[in-house]
Parts: structure tokens; sequence; C-alpha cells
């Protein structure tokens, strides 16, 4: 039983000056480390099989085993929801989906928003597929779509880690830029090609 860190999608200091270098630095470095630092310490005390996937893991635990899997699933996902020169609107496919779904993209960037700074404490917003229909979701710390059946297309950390370093207390800033500046809508899009 060996997890390692999956590298960042993009060098460090990619998404300045949107986060900051040493934001990520900060939540990939010693945030996200320490889940695969921790989920290695305590599958090894759990006697977890080593030849099993990390969603294996997460669908089959609970706990700080689940904690700690859970948490290193959800921030590789995060990392690949941002890009550099993010943001935008989504085409195709994915597009129409918003506007049956939501009314409009302007609607879906209000409910997102909402999900987002609403949150009391931990967790995080999601952009899912529940039943063929997409859906923004909230969840608390290490909670995660897959355990509903949705599958995820983005997802935005609002733990305070996530935007401290570079926005302090203010998180609906942090969100607003997240969906104007840092959101991959192609990597939503790739996901939202395999969920149909
Ligand atoms: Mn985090």
């Amino acid at each position: 039983m060996a997890f390692t860190l999956p590298p960042l999608p993009y060098d460090v200091a990619a998404l300045e000056p949107h986060l900051t270098k040493e934001n990520l630095e900060l939540h990939h470095g010693k945030h996200h480390n320490a889940y695969v630092v921790n989920l290695n310490k305590f599958a090894d005390e759990k006697k977890v099989d080593g030849a099993k996937s990390l969603e294996e893991i997460i669908m089959s635990s609970d706990g700080p085993v689940f904690n700690n899997a859970a948490q290193i699933w959800i921030h590789t996902f995060y990392w690949h929801s941002m890009k550099p020169k993010g943001g935008g609107e989504p085409t195709g496919a994915l597009a129409e989906a918003i506007t049956r779904d939501f009314g409009s993209f302007a609607k879906f960037k209000e409910e997102f928003t909402a999900a987002c700074v609403s949150q009391f404490g931990s967790g995080w917003g999601w952009l899912v597929v529940d039943g063929g229909k997409l859906k923004v979701t909230k969840t608390s710390n290490a909670d995660l779509p897959m355990k509903y059946k949705q599958t995820a297309l983005i997802t935005c950390d609002v733990w305070e880690h996530a935007y401290y370093p570079t926005y302090k207390n203010l998180r609906p800033k942090y969100v607003e830029v997240f969906l104007t500046n840092l959101v991959n809508w192609d990597f939503a899009a790739a996901n939202f090609a395999k969920a149909k």
C-alpha cells in the first residue's frame, strides 16, 4: 500500500494572480500531501487490501481511511477543475445541458456561487450529473458525489485553506474568481461526455 501525491497538472505558479504560488505550494504540497501520508498510515493500520484502487477504498471504507482517500481523490479532481486562463463559458453539449437544466449559464453561475458561499464550514461546491440531469450540489468535509451515484463535472474547494493565503476571509471573491478566471470547462466537458 503506497499511494503517492499526484503532480499538479500545471506549474505551481500557473494560476497567479488568481491563486498565488504560495497558496498552491501550501494547498498541494502540504494539505494534499498530508492526506496521502495519512492514507498510507491508516490503510496500513486497518490492513486495507493493497490491490484496491482509490475509488474502491472510498466506496468501501469509513472513518480516517475514507476521509483521507476521499480528500486525495477530490483534491486531484479540484486541480483539474482549474486551468491557467480558465473561465469563460462551456460550449457544445455541456452548454446545451446547462441551458436545459438551469435555464441559462447565468442561472447556473448564481446557483454554483450560492452553493459554494453558503457551505457552512469546510466542504465543496459541485456541478454533477445526477440521473441524466445537471445539478449543483455541496458536500461537507470529505463527502463526495460518487457516494450518491452522481458523476462530478467540476468542484470548487471551499475549505479555508483553499483561499485564505490569497483572499483571506473573502470566500465570495474567491468563488467569483474561480468561475471567471480559473474553471476548466474542457475538463467538465470531458467528464460530461463520459457520464452519458
Ligand atoms: Mn483543500
